[in-house]
């Protein structure tokens, strides 16, 4: 549906953003903050909702399709991040709203975050350290055996670029890489599982790097992690909401999952109580992309999107594209 553009045309940032995002969109583009108090929040509505024609916004927080419904001249959601599932993208396309997102700038950080991930669980540093700093060394002797990285069998959930990335990294470790995909790889060099069961009941590892949203919802269950097995590892850099939390604090409570690497969970910044209670479990601040490197490019992605769309009503790098303005 074309959408007219108003004469007093404001950018709305929704939720946290990086400082310097913030203060850039406050000073250059004069952005309006919507406000966090619910009360606050329906009379600013009322007095600058229809004037919004751009929301800059992240994967923390996003424009679900009431909000949506509150800016009827909005013409794009601009997300700061790779996920976008905290923005009701049925809804967008319902209304002609276009979506972007930050990927490719983000791809190696993560891939590595993952592969971090992976090499502390298995090989326990963290738990090591924490041995180490508590006096253990001279008291209890050597720190037990640990599990060996290179040559393992890893299944990847999700062959999109972050994936991929992974699956570069550690076949560069001599790891045997397997993937479940929504679709089968065309040239992949990985080998095909066409379930995620079936994918976890040969490897070693399990490395969750699909898209969140109601198409992943607990896609890794407990039969999932059950395949996975006691000697079998769980590593997640996508969202928390892909795997069923409650059965994987269940499985590793009971031993029927060796260890987990988490970057990500499904109430942050909330963590499972009993999680931080576990040795074998390695446990991250959704930080996967956080560095400064990469942080600044996806930044600069963010408002080159905003600027594209200010400029021609097209995004860089669309989810989906706007409709055209009248
Ligand atoms: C960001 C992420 O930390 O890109 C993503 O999807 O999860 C991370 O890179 C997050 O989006 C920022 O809110």
């Amino acid at each position: 549906m074309p959408r007219s553009v108003p004469d007093s045309a404001r950018i709305l940032q929704v939720g946290p953003l990086k400082p310097s995002l913030t203060e850039t969109l406050r000073t250059k583009y004069d952005a309006l903050v919507l406000p966090a108090d619910p009360a606050e929040r329906a009379g600013f509505l009322t007095t600058h909702g229809a004037h919004v024609t751009a929301v800059v916004t992240s994967g923390r927080t996003g424009v679900d399709a009431t909000l949506m419904s509150a800016l009827p001249a909005l013409g794009a959601v601009v997300n700061f991040g790779v996920g976008y599932d905290t923005t009701d993208v049925d809804a967008a396309a319902a209304a002609g709203v276009g979506v972007s997102n930050t990927p490719d700038v983000l791809t190696d950080c993560v891939a590595d975050t993952a592969v971090g991930l992976m090499i502390d669980a298995l090989r326990r540093f963290t738990d090591a350290d924490r041995y180490l700093r508590a006096g253990r060394w001279p008291v209890d002797g050597n720190y037990p055996l640990t599990r060996q990285v290179s040559n393992s069998r890893v299944g990847i959930i999700g062959m999109g670029r972050i994936g991929g990335a992974i699956a570069k990294r550690l076949s560069a470790f001599g790891c045997t890489i397997s993937y479940h995909n929504r679709h089968r790889v065309a040239d992949s060099p990985y080998r095909y599982a066409g379930s995620p069961v079936e994918l976890a009941r040969d490897v070693d590892v399990l490395v969750v790097a699909a898209a969140g949203g109601s198409g992943t919802r607990r896609l890794i269950d407990a039969d999932v992690l059950e395949a996975l097995g006691p000697q079998g590892y769980l590593i997640n850099i996508a969202r928390g909401s892909v795997v069923d939390e409650d059965a994987l604090v269940a499985a590793l409570g009971a031993g029927r999952l060796a260890g987990a690497g988490l970057d990500v969970f499904v109430d942050e910044p909330n963590v499972p109580v009993e999680l931080l209670r576990m040795d074998n479990v390695v446990l991250l601040p959704h930080v996967g992309s956080g560095t400064v490197e990469t942080r600044a490019a996806m930044e600069a992605l963010t408002l080159r999107n905003l600027d594209e769309f200010l400029a021609t009503g097209q995004l860089v790098t669309p989810v989906l594209q706007p409709a055209a303005r009248v």
